[in-house]
């Protein structure tokens, strides 16, 4: 696989045509540009990591983008963006924009740089790593992701991951954000990532926001729940917290943070005992009914209330709605699942539907995500097929533990694109510590210096999304998008896709598939035969922007079976049992939220999204700071008098993890017991260096090697 230097025709030749098929993304020189009209508009899409995926349109004018608006033809985006993207276009033009590659002169984490060109970056980087693979073997290198862009070509599941494979790294395990729930929602519909098709929810006559916070996080739903309402639906929120969600819903019910699930088993005992259960729906549709309601029937409503902190009443009022109200449409937050029983949470409620039956309708059903129905090419995409057998994976929850205790073999280069772990992953001080390792090769692909960058060896300058192009799916709504490339690259940012080949280039790679263009790989993505994609080409794409999967508005799934082994909604699941879980759907408790054995940290503390960044994202951007205003700790008037905390002071939030500083909140919007604080500030920009994430463990939930960001205990004093 590495011949000590490649022909030079063939080298040369396939670099050419990569570097050409790749042009246009980054733009043709001007004089070879056609006569073209000053003003255009060009069709893209929101890369973040946000279930709505928009649609966009860029008005260039003489190659400046003057203007990003949100599609109106789009149906889920329907012309408007959000709080964050509103501004996007002054965000790819910030002065603190990455535009050159860099390397380390001062010591690690302390962010001194030297520009370099990109000849020297690629070439230290290909010898760094043939020395790593000589001593250790290629699974010393770890290409390490995040969800900076949830592109397929230049993102999460992206292309990037066929050099990986190629060179036989370490795999990655893409775990930080929704595995748990994912692998729940799986053991039940057959399928990690699918569920309610979310325009359903206009015609819902009950709508539960469990531990989902839409408003904030991706508020085109909002429409479709808005149009419910004024039909008469009722909106139910449960969260710990009352968010802005909660706060505009007509009822809210804040659980002790990790009981979930004992609450939809608490809800299902109303409904079995009012008899409402959908009798043929589980007799025709479902595996396991007989051992499941004895399950049920376990949760009465003095047990769930003392579990999940809600009165009984309150929990029986809830029941009888569920019981009576079809269709019922559940909005599965990501949140949620983020807690040692996480996965198990989110199996019960993606089962509640399966007893009432709302499988049926439209506007019923559990939405927790819908990738998975789009039918794709992941592995023509990725190329699995190259990766040597046997290589290991490695769990990106587990940063700060593979870098300082895995030693067969140690990792000893790190290749970090789309992702700021210093800022987002779980136990920072540990992955600090394993950052500064001066053994470590760290190379940081990125659009602004992050305090993951702060870390880097090398620093290569990546595009934004309006200078490159790019393919997306989405997880909160059926349509496709092409984002085609507005504007030229500033400075010398090239795209994550070309990115890949150079390196390949420069490690004398000769597998032909890793300098397939852009386009190239677009079209072999979309070459499936698949009802889902009947009509939808890369042609239509690029003409309007998107497309709608073919599936009709709104769509039903699953009625003609779930994709389980059985073909049945599974509340028994084999597959679940194999792997060690529980047959059945249950409660797991949290490890550290509810409680249990008393504690020095006493304190439940959960820091979702905030409103007005995207993880992490923006969070160095002036405008948005100030709207976010400082990183701040909120607790119960309670809560804050037993600790002497006033509104505005600066408190010292730890355990033995770590600790940060925030300012306090003082308000009934929490449960007492439950302080709430917000991801994604830039540690470098807080006082203390910190963010939540310093107190965060890195522990694993029950499935999927999830994190458990939102199962924290901890102590809050004045600072
Ligand atoms: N503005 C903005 N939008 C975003 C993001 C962002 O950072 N900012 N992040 C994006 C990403 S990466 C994702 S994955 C999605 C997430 O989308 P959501 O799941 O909607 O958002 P979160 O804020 O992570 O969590 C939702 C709610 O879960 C609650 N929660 C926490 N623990 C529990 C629990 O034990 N039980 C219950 N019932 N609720 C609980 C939290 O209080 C929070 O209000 O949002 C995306 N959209
Ligand atoms: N406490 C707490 N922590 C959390 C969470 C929580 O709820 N609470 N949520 C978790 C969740 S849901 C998620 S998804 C993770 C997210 O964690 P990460 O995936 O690490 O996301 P970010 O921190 O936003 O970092 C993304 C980086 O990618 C960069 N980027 C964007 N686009 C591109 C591109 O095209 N090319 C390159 N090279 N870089 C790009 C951005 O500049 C940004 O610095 O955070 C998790 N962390
Ligand atoms: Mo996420």
């Amino acid at each position: 696989m590495f011949p000590a230097k490649l022909p030079r025709d063939n080298y040369e030749g396939r670099i050419i045509d990569a570097m050409s098929a790749t042009k246009p993304d980054i733009g043709a020189p001007a004089d070879e540009l056609p006569i073209v009209p000053t003003r255009r508009e060009v069709r893209g899409a929101c890369p973040m990591d946000c279930p709505d995926t928009c649609s966009w349109v860029v008005t260039v004018e003489d190659g400046r983008a003057v203007e990003l608006k949100g599609n109106r033809e789009h149906p889920h985006t329907r012309g408007a963006l959000c709080v964050k993207l509103n501004r996007y276009l002054e965000h790819t033009r910030a002065p603190d924009r990455l535009l050159y590659p860099l390397r380390r002169v001062g010591r690690k984490g302390e962010g001194r740089f030297a520009r370099i060109s990109w000849d020297e970056a690629l070439r230290e980087i290909s010898s760094r790593w043939r020395r790593v693979i000589a001593r250790h073997g290629p699974q010393a290198i770890w290409p390490y992701y995040g969800t900076g862009t949830l592109g397929m070509l230049q993102g999460t599941a992206g292309a990037g991951r066929r050099l990986a494979n190629a060179l036989g790294t370490s795999r990655h395990l893409m775990t930080i954000c929704m595995i748990a729930g994912a692998e729940g929602t799986g053991y039940v519909l057959g399928d990690n990532r699918v569920g309610m098709d979310p325009e359903g929810f206009a015609e819902s006559k009950l709508i539960l926001l469990w531990g989902a916070n839409p408003l904030s996080t991706g508020h085109h739903l909002w429409k479709f729940i808005a149009a419910a309402r004024k039909k008469g639906a009722h909106l139910v929120a449960i969260d710990p917290i009352r968010t802005r969600s909660a706060a505009q819903a007509d009822e809210h019910l804040a659980p002790v943070p990790g009981t979930d699930a004992a609450l939809a088993l608490g809800l299902l005992h109303h409904v079995v005992s009012a008899g409402a259960e959908d009798r043929e729906f589980v007799a025709e549709r479902t595996l396991g009914w007989e051992a499941f309601r004895e399950r049920i029937m376990g949760f009465p409503p003095d047990r769930v209330a003392s579990i999940t902190g809600i009165p009984k009443e309150r929990i029986r009022a809830l029941g009888e709605r569920l019981a009576s109200t079809r269709p019922t449409g559940i909005k599965v937050g990501i949140g949620m699942q983020r807690h040692g029983g996480g996965g198990a949470a989110i199996r019960a409620i993606t089962s509640i539907p399966g007893v009432t039956g709302d499988w049926r309708y439209p506007g019923g059903g559990a939405a927790y995500a819908t990738r998975g129905f789009f039918p794709a090419d992941w592995s023509g995409l990725w190329r699995d097929d190259l990766r040597p057998p046997g290589t290991r994976s490695l769990n990106m929850n587990r940063l700060g533990e593979a870098l300082l205790e895995i030693d067969d073999p140690p990792v000893e280069a790190l290749l970090v694109y789309g992702s700021n772990p210093v800022a987002s992953a779980p136990h920072q001080g540990k992955v600090r510590r394993g950052l500064e390792r001066e053994d470590l090769f760290t190379v940081v692909v990125e659009h602004f210096p992050t305090d993951t960058v702060d870390y880097a060896d090398v620093v290569l300058p990546a595009t934004m999304q309006p200078e490159h192009a790019d393919l997306h799916c989405a997880y909160g709504h059926l349509y496709l998008a092409w984002n085609e490339p507005a504007v030229e690259a500033p400075g010398e940012c090239l795209p994550n896709s070309e990115i890949f080949r150079r390196l390949a280039a420069s490690l004398g790679l000769t597998e032909p598939s890793l300098y397939d263009s852009d386009e190239e790989m677009a079209r072999q993505a979309l070459d499936v035969d698949h009802p889902h994609l009947v009509g939808v080409t890369l042609e239509k794409l690029k003409r309007d922007g998107w497309a709608r999967l073919n599936l009709p508005r709104p769509f039903v799934p699953f009625a003609e079976g779930f994709p389980t082994p059985s073909g049945k909604l599974e509340f028994y699941s084999e597959r679940a049992e194999a792997d060690g879980l529980d047959p059945l759907p249950g409660y797991t408790p949290p490890n550290e939220a509810a409680g249990g054995a008393p504690s020095r940290y006493p304190l439940a503390l959960i820091a979702p999204a905030s409103h007005n960044f995207l993880n992490s994202i923006f969070a160095n951007k002036p405008a948005l700071r100030e709207k976010q205003g400082p990183l701040r700790i909120s607790l119960h008037p309670e809560d804050a008098a037993a600790r002497d905390l006033r509104p505005g002071d600066t408190a010292r939030v730890h355990n033995d993890r770590g600790a940060f500083h925030a300012e306090v909140e003082v308000t009934d919007a929490t449960r007492p017991g439950v302080v709430a604080s917000s991801k994604g500030y830039w540690p470098k920009l807080l006082g203390a260096n910190a963010n939540v994430n310093a107190t965060v463990d890195e522990r694993d939930a029950d499935m999927g090697g999830g994190a458990v960001f939102h199962d924290n205990r901890v102590e809050v004093d004045k600072g």
